[in-house]
């Protein structure tokens, strides 16, 4: 057999673990490392995750790469390890991988790339850019080792990602994943299930959203209910109305992602030990069901995206509850997902509370967040009383609050521009 440039293995794991082949810090990790047991020297490494479920990614080593898609739902991995030299040997990595991936079975296709029997080597000498440093070749630098793994929020045709260095917090909870990554643009991310909930530098614009405006509407709000929300962020914009406020209760039904924001995003969790709140870790649908009628001024549903323990939020049921146990003047805040990635969605929830509290108490809003997908997000505010989110706003009042408390994206122009939509979600929301 003539020599090659080059060993190509085209590798296919069946009967993987599918938590595995849907981790990608474990799949980054064991892709690295079959590399180094290889005897292959690491350049860098680029792996992104795609919610729901699936990876991708590449391991560049001087020798050329190793690679891989996975397809958790099949328990199935592509893999293909590509080596040129004789120095690492391809197979090497695939028994590594095969352990990792705890394939129930493996096959592989080997390639010699570059046959040299069908090469003519000529002279490229004229191409080489620093000839001195190729005269001592104990000058050539060793390279270093980068990672550059990528966390992706997406559907099947959009897609949005975050580069991340480092998991901070991850734990599997009876109801989700919750992760905190720690993202070079945005700080640290709270993530659950693959979806971005919250990052540092951008939580304001959503937070400041759910609380402001309702507040703002009406000063006599006492005692407030808040479903969801273990972040924190919209406890910490609540208790900037600690004089006025009563009670808070927050019903959040997964621990971890308060264990996980207290731990690691101080400045949401800042006000969740404050005296008036009563946080409960609980079932936020089984409390609405089983609560007194007329008790709250306010209730912000304050979950995830319509998917696992948060599809409840996002019933009928679920509002009416909400409905009933609101006080005579009391209003209802809630995120309804994106007018553009979510039309659906979007226009089913105000529809549906339009139904509950009349055509004319419900109001869609917007802000715009780029850690979720497609940027533009989708609020409603439902109301009882005599609110009109425009009109009835004390705009001196509103501004000096936002200036007083230094918010970042609340002001009274803001609330009139949020409330204000653009003629094609104006247009979506037509019955
Ligand atoms: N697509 C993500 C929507 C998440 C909305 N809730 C986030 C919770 C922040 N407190």
């Amino acid at each position: 057999m003539s020599s090659s440039l080059g060993r190509h293995i085209l590798v296919e794991f069946f009967e993987c673990s599918p938590e595995i082949l849907n981790d990608v810090i474990v799949i980054e990790e064991s892709m690295v490392a079959a590399a180094k047991e290889a005897q292959a020297t690491v350049i860098n490494s680029t792996f992104h995750h795609f919610s729901p479920y699936g990876v991708s990614g590449v391991v560049v080593i001087q020798e050329s790469h190793l690679a891989i898609h996975t397809w958790p739902e099949f328990r199935y991995a592509a893999v293909d390890i590509f080596t040129c030299g004789t120095s690492v040997n391809p197979w090497i990595s695939y028994d590594f991988l095969k352990k990792a991936f705890q394939a129930g079975h493996g096959s592989a296709l080997e390639i010699n790339r570059g046959q040299t029997d069908l090469l003519e080597r000529v002279s490229i000498d004229s191409l080489i850019k620093d000839r001195a440093q190729h005269e001592n070749e104990e000058n050539i630098p060793t390279p270093t080792f980068k990672r550059d793994i990528w966390f992706t929020d997406k559907d099947a045709n959009r897609a949005l990602s975050v580069r991340y260095s480092d998991v901070l917090y991850r734990q599997k909870s009876d109801y989700q994943l919750v992760q905190v990554l720690d993202t070079a643009a945005y700080g640290k991310m709270l993530t659950i299930d693959g979806i971005i909930m919250c990052t540092e530098r951008d939580e304001f614009v959503y937070h400041e959203l759910m609380t402001h405006p309702a507040m703002q509407l009406n000063p006599e709000i006492k005692n407030v209910l808040v479903i969801g929300g273990g972040d924190g962020g919209t406890v910490r914009e609540l208790m900037r109305y600690e004089d006025q406020l009563t009670k808070v209760t927050m019903v959040e039904i997964d621990e971890k992602v308060v264990e996980a924001s207290r731990l690691h995003l101080p400045t949401l969790s800042n006000q969740l030990s404050h005296p008036k709140l009563d946080l409960r870790f609980e079932d936020g649908i089984a409390f609405l069901e089983n609560a007194e009628a007329n008790q709250f001024d306010l209730i912000i549903i304050d979950g995830s995206d319509p998917e696992g323990p948060a599809t409840g939020l996002f019933t009928e049921s679920f509002y009416k509850n909400a409905h009933r146990c609101l006080t005579e003047k009391g209003s209802l805040v809630l995120q309804s997902e994106s007018p553009y990635f979510n039309e659906n969605t979007f226009t089913e929830i105000h529809h549906c509370l339009q139904g509950l509290f009349g055509d004319n108490n419900v109001h869609a809003f917007v802000g715009f967040i780029p850690t979720y997908p497609t940027g533009m997000w989708g609020f409603n505010y439902a109301t009882k009383g005599n609110f009109n989110p425009k009109t009835s706003l004390d705009t001196a009042k509103a501004d000096a609050f936002a200036e007083k408390h230094g918010l970042k994206y609340y002001s009274a122009e803001m609330q009139i521009s949020a409330f204000t939509l653009p003629p094609f979600v104006k247009n979506m929301l037509k019955k």
